[in-house]
């Protein structure tokens, strides 16, 4: 009868973030407002993300749009509906976007009290082949909506109110925490409706697999070879890792949540600072992944520590399980 209930009583996520938000008298909804308009965002693009083969199709039977435009690439589409779809909510101050150069500062009149970081669709090498991509949020609040600041935005991870990820996949799958656990929601096309179908995700303490960049090796810093290298050829008796590397921040760091293990995006000699951007790819991530119970540590500290000084900053990132991130943690601290 368990299985049936939970057929007929539908966790949506506007019911479950109504829940949560309730607990806090002083709540006004707003919260709720915005998260609504992020997962209206990530609707749009689960729709466009799997009509975008077909799009090609008609593409290159020489088609255009009725203004005469050609068809807007979907990384720029996807920015254009979540700066829209956020600034709208009225519940919005400082969007910070991987795709644009500068934070957006939202008008006074429909200013709110939230600042949200995101990468609208991230993993961008594998737009065209349809590999799995997603996006990437995480949420602050502004200290006076009156006079919001970028200093609003350059707070450390461990500062942030919420964070998650929408993953284009083979089911459209929402991951969130607002600081109470790790919750992932799945699009039911049917209803249009996100639902709860993995409550308090929890990352297994150990896992079996290792993710990351190998292409990168000549250039890596000593720890990070190291930890490859016992990952491959284990001196202690253990099997060796399985490598997974999809080069989507977003499918990895899902398949890391739910399988474990350790996602790597780590410094090496052409990129000191990694790839990833710390406000809008490795906060989010690393808020998770604490959440979830597993780690997230830069070579040098734990990542929600950062204090950013610029929005489009990057760090090295290691996150994943408990104690696959504690191995890293050691041989940085070998290292001195
Ligand atoms: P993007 O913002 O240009 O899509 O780059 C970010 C992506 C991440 O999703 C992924 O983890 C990483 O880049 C892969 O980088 P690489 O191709 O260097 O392995
Ligand atoms: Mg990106």
């Amino acid at each position: 009868h368990a299985a049936d209930a939970h057929r007929t009583d539908l966790m949506t996520i506007t019911r479950y973030v109504l829940n949560e938000q309730s607990k806090y008298p002083e709540s006004r909804g707003d919260f709720t407002i915005l998260l609504n308009h992020i997962v209206l965002g990530c609707k749009f693009l689960c729709s466009a993300v799997n009509k975008a083969g077909l799009a090609k199709l008609i593409g290159l039977a020489g088609e255009t749009n009725v203004q005469g435009e050609e068809q807007k690439k979907l990384d720029v589409l996807s920015n254009e509906v979540f700066i829209k779809a956020l600034v709208s909510s009225g519940r919005t101050c400082i969007l910070v976007s991987e795709e644009d150069e500068e934070a957006t500062f939202v008008e006074p009149s429909k200013r709110g009290r939230y600042c949200v970081v995101f990468d609208p669709l991230d993993g961008s090498s594998n737009i065209d082949c349809g590999v799995s991509i997603g996006t990437i949020f995480g949420i602050y609040m502004v200290k006076d909506s009156h006079e919001p600041t970028l200093d609003d935005v350059l707070q450390p991870g461990k500062h942030m109110l919420a964070a998650g990820y929408c993953m284009y996949g083979s089911s459209c799958t929402l991951v969130l925490s607002t600081g109470e656990g790790v919750h992932g929601f799945t699009l039911d096309p049917s209803l249009g409706e996100f639902i709860l179908t993995h409550p308090d995700i929890k990352i297994p303490k150990k896992g079996k697999i290792y993710s990351v960049n190998e292409g990168n090796a000549k250039n890596w810093d000593g720890p990070t070879a190291k930890y490859v290298e016992k990952c491959k050829f284990p001196k202690d008796g253990s099997s060796s890792k399985s490598l997974r590397y999809i080069g989507s921040m977003v499918a990895d760091v899902h398949r890391t949540l739910l399988y474990g293990g350790i996602f790597l995006y780590p410094a090496d000699k052409k990129s000191p600072n990694g790839k990833l951007r710390v406000l809008y790819e490795v906060f989010p991530m690393s808020f998770l992944m604490e959440q979830a119970g597993g780690q997230a540590f830069t070579g040098k500290q734990r990542a929600l520590d950062l204090v950013p000084t610029k929005i489009h900053e990057r760090s090295p990132i290691f996150l994943g399980s408990y104690d696959d991130v504690e191995e890293i943690k050691a041989l940085y601290a070998a290292e001195g």
